[in-house]
């Protein structure tokens, strides 16, 4: 029978499902080491995929991941396998030696997971290596033990796939999807051993690329000439090499998460991916329109209360003029570009400070390193802003109830008496106590490592120290932000929304979801031509700048170029009033839908059904969509003005410091005109069974 199709409606609620699979449809396994497991950048990809892609697949979607004690406490409800098959699959390998979970992991959607733990089969590591050496001639060194991990993992998918194929008369149509080299070798197994399954893998960024570009290497301009097989042996990372482009040549569909990752696969892992498949979010749509610029002005009064305490003694700057902008991430110092966006804040503090500028800049750099807890001086300056709260919260209720006493008695209350000696003497006490003599610490921490620590050292270098002359002021805080810190307690989210500008000018970044996340929650944010966003955002707005989507180019430009733009970003972005950053959030927030998975999601479908139609070829087909209009779709200029000063027209929005304090609804107007609907112009696949889903726009 040729189907023709792969249904990808919901199939929840099939009644025969507690029997076993449903043999009509397909089975999907999304296979990576961050199910459940909170690492980096994959996890959040798998986790606000989740709920859309439980949607298409209902009851016959599995996620794979590894079993860690920790997270599953706290992430995940253990329940008795969902239908037959996998209950016996499951106990088979549980009598053999092994121990698998099968749960629902508490997100978005609730998948189903089957949890693998690979420390209890570590007894067959020896015997896997040895297997794997014999048949894929991949030798795996025992000191690496990630790489030990990758092998005990690999070779439980393959056995919980294959275990899922035996225990059924007539298997279903399996689709196995595995991110990430740490996933990949279970695939290069399932083809191996010749599993009637169909494969995808999805790189989200090259073993090699990143190692690469973390040295000092022209990577880009080189890309073609590289020894692949030679450099990552210099860099003693072969083994992990051969795991991943062995996964990649293996699959039967590869993907990377954007076009710039796509042609460094094409060159260092020997592959042209397939497809390319952007990285979404799960956008929160708020029913008021500008409930998001509340939700700034709130989180951005949070992080002033923090600077206050921060500063205490110095606080010789007007808050109310003070631009918080953050980067953050993994630590990966230049590949991040911490180091340009230093060097450019260098160069912005000498161009406010010789345009005698009023503003304050105040950038954040959340970027986890090894410490030893908060330090003494950090904690003492929240004590001394709390002393001085607890002062004058005192001073007022003793003010207060001279006051009342004075009105009871049918008096207007003698001004000049209404605080007493001992009112001085408490508040010049906390206000003695707010003498310092350091400046404001830099880290937040105690760094281990403080001597070599890259950020610190190029702060010493180019000597940002927060004195009182400089505009701009730095803080590192190098652990990930939480809702229960004494020191800041927010979460990123709330971290994100209260300040001004994420700076991420990235030389490697596959995709880069940290300004994803900003443009969601209407942040604008500073991005480059080297990441996948970047590219992505260039790609589909015919104006980026305009929506607060500032794309660095460090592709065509030498680093002192790019550093130079990157200056003029920020110095322009200061520019700017307050009227017109809110009308900038505005905008920015407009692009939300762009990002949405219920868009990017399509990519996804179009990946497995590719694979589906080249494992079984009798039952599946797929036919690639012809390119149409709507393919090279670009969202278009706001109809209203770009905000920066800069670029303003007689049109653009008017500005008077009078205005500043207005609140944001005065665009609600151009917001209409500004409007687009993506719907249409990108062409969804129709979700109803029995239509071939086509190829999106560009692979
Ligand atoms: C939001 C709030 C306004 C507030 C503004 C501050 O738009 O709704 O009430 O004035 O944020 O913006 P700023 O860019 O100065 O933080
Ligand atoms: C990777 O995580 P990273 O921060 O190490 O995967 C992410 C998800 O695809 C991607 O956004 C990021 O650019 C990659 O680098």
């Amino acid at each position: 029978m040729l189907r023709g199709s792969l249904s990808v409606t919901s199939l929840s609620g099939l009644e025969e499902w507690d029997e076993e699979f449903d043999r009509e449809d397909a089975v999907l396994f999304e296979i990576a080491w961050e199910v459940a497991n909170k690492v980096g950048g994959i996890y959040t990809v798998i986790q606000t995929k989740a709920r859309l892609t439980c949607e298409e697949w209902g009851e016959n979607y599995f996620l794979v991941g590894p079993y860690m004690e920790s997270s599953v406490r706290t992430q995940v409800e253990l329940i008795e396998p969902c239908n037959a098959t996998l209950r016996r699959t499951i106990d088979k390998m549980n009598s053999s030696g092994c121990k698998a979970y099968f749960g629902r992991w508490l997100i978005e959607g609730s998948p189903y997971v089957i949890l693998l733990d690979v420390g209890f089969t570590a007894w067959s590591l020896d015997r896997w290596k040895i297997e794997l050496w014999e048949n894929c001639s991949i030798g795996v060194p025992w000191f690496d033990r990630e790489a030990n991990d990758a092998v005990l993992f690999g070779f439980l998918t393959a056995w919980l796939l294959g275990e899922v194929c035996t225990q059924c008369d007539e298997p279903p149509h399996i689709v196995a999807h595995f991110h990430e080299w740490l996933a990949g070798l279970g695939l290069v197994l399932c083809r191996q051993r010749q599993l009637p399954v169909a494969t995808i893998f999805t790189t989200h960024a090259t073993l090699l690329g990143r190692y690469l570009c973390a040295g000092s290497v022209d990577f880009y301009n080189k890309l073609a000439e590289f020894n692949v097989d030679k450099e990552a042996g210099d860099r003693q990372i072969y083994h992990r090499y051969c795991l991943e482009r062995a996964a990649a040549r293996c699959a039967h569909v590869f993907t990377t998460v954007s076009q710039i990752t796509a042609i460094e696969a094409e060159h260092l892992l020997k592959r042209k991916p397939d497809i390319v498949t952007p990285n979404g979010l799960n956008v929160k749509k708020f029913s008021a329109m500008h409930e998001f610029q509340n939700l700034h002005a709130q989180s951005k009064a949070r992080i002033q209360e923090f600077v206050r305490g921060h500063f205490y003694g110095h606080l010789d700057f007007n808050l109310d003029k003070t631009v918080f902008l953050f980067i953050a991430g993994r630590y990966e110092f230049s590949n991040k570009g911490a180091d340009l966006f230093l060097e450019a804040l260098a160069r912005l503090n000498y161009l406010l400070r010789v345009n005698h500028s009023e503003v304050t800049i105040i950038a954040f750099f959340i970027m986890p390193a090894r410490t030893n807890n908060f330090n003494v001086e950090t904690l003492k300056g929240q004590a001394v802003r709390k002393q001085l709260w607890d002062t004058a919260q005192t001073v007022k209720e003793r003010f207060g109830k001279k006051l009342y006493e004075s009105l009871l008695v049918g008096q207007l209350p003698d001004v000049s008496k209404m605080l007493d000696k001992e009112d001085f003497t408490m508040m010049k006490r906390a206000i003695f106590a707010t003498q310092r003599q350091c400046l404001p610490p830099i880290c937040t921490h105690n760094m281990l490592e403080d001597s070599s620590d890259p950020i610190l050292n190029c702060i010493r270098r180019i000597g940002l120290f927060n004195s009182a002359q400089d505009r701009v002021k730095v803080i590192f805080h190098p652990e990930f932000l939480s809702s229960t810190s004494p020191l800041l307690p927010m979460d990123y989210e709330e971290f994100v929304r209260g300040c001004h500008l994420g700076v991420f000018p990235s030389y490697y970044e596959p995709w880069g979801y940290t300004p994803a996340e900003c443009t969601v929650m209407g942040i604008p944010s500073i991005s480059t031509n080297l990441s996948g966003f970047g590219c992505f955002m260039e790609e589909h707005i015919a104006d980026p700048s305009a929506y607060g989507i500032y794309i660095l180019d460090r592709r065509y430009r030498g680093v002192d170029e790019s550093c130079n733009q990157l200056t003029s970003f920020l110095f322009q972005f200061c520019q700017q009033s307050r009227r017109q950053r809110i009308i900038q959030r505005n905008r920015t927030e407009r692009l939300s839908d762009l990002l949405d998975w219920r868009y990017l999601g399509r990519y996804y479908v179009s990946a497995r059904h590719m694979a589906l139609a080249k494992a079984f070829p009798d039952t599946y087909i797929y036919e690639p969509q012809e390119p149409t209009s709507a393919t090279g779709f670009r969202y278009p200029r706001p109809a209203s003005v770009p905000p920066s000063p800069a670029h303003s027209l007689h049109s653009s929005p008017h500005h008077s410091e009078a205005e500043d304090e207005e609140e944001p609804y005065d665009e609600d107007l151009e917001v209409e005109k500004d409007r687009v609907n993506i719907r249409q112009p990108f062409n969804l696949p129709n979700r109803n069974k029995n239509q071939t889903v086509g190829l999106p726009e560009k692979n």
